[in-house]
């Protein structure tokens, strides 16, 4: 059975997520990402990074989020998540791949900055650079999801489950969405998915 290395509260919890839309059975290998298992030589084998989320699926042993969730999508969705020609796949990684990397590290700064610093020695430059990179890029997600459900081929891909949940991290410290409503409703989507809400309960 798929083995997940990790927790619902990582981005592992993106991995569960493609696991349950695509109706996958798989095991939760509990490894917190504050735990210390994930820096234990038998887990460092696996991912060298000593992160989660790692996916092992028979003989393949594979980490960095949006590769499994490429890889799971390729393999078991028979079209579901996932682009039917090179172009609709492209269209895909394009915008998975503008959330990582224009806009993941700032909503993980603004996440980290209010989640786990106390409100006195938060770094008022970190936070201000997320705020500004993530206000000059969200206008390109705001303006391209007008009148659009999913962000790539109308339909729910893994760029959706994996960008929205990325977003959500700022949502959750109160990034001020209220200026991108489009986006705003995109990652209220997914966080409320049937898929989603099965992974919270294994929580
Ligand atoms: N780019 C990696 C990042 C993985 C990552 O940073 N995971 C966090 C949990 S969400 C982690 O394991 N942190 C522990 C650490 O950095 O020591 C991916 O997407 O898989």
């Amino acid at each position: 059975m798929i083995k997940v290395y990790g927790s619902v509260y990582s981005r592992a919890c993106m991995v569960m997520c493609v696991l349950e839309t695509l109706g996958l059975e798989y095991e939760i290998i509990p490894h917190l990402p504050k735990g210390t298992e994930i820096k234990e030589d038998a887990y460092l084998a696996m991912n060298p990074a000593g992160k989660v989320p790692t996916l092992i699926d028979g003989e393949l042993v594979l980490w960095e989020t949006q590769a499994i969730l490429f890889y799971l999508a390729e393999k078991y969705g028979q079209g579901e998540l996932w682009g039917n020609t090179p172009e609709e796949v492209a269209d895909i990684y394009r915008w998975s791949l503008f959330v990582s990397n224009q806009l993941e590290l700032f909503a993980l700064d603004l996440f980290l900055q209010h989640k786990f610093v106390k409100e006195e020695d938060r770094d008022a430059a970190i936070i201000d650079r997320a705020n500004n990179e993530l206000d000059r890029f969200m206008p390109i997600l705001e303006t391209h999801l007008d009148g659009k459900e999913f962000v790539s081929g109308g339909k729910l891909t893994v760029a959706d489950i994996h960008g929205a949940t990325i977003l959500s991290w700022a949502k959750l410290v109160g990034y001020n969405y209220k200026r991108f409503p489009n986006v705003d409703a995109w990652i209220k989507r997914q966080i409320k998915s049937e898929a989603q809400q099965k992974v919270n309960a294994k929580a």
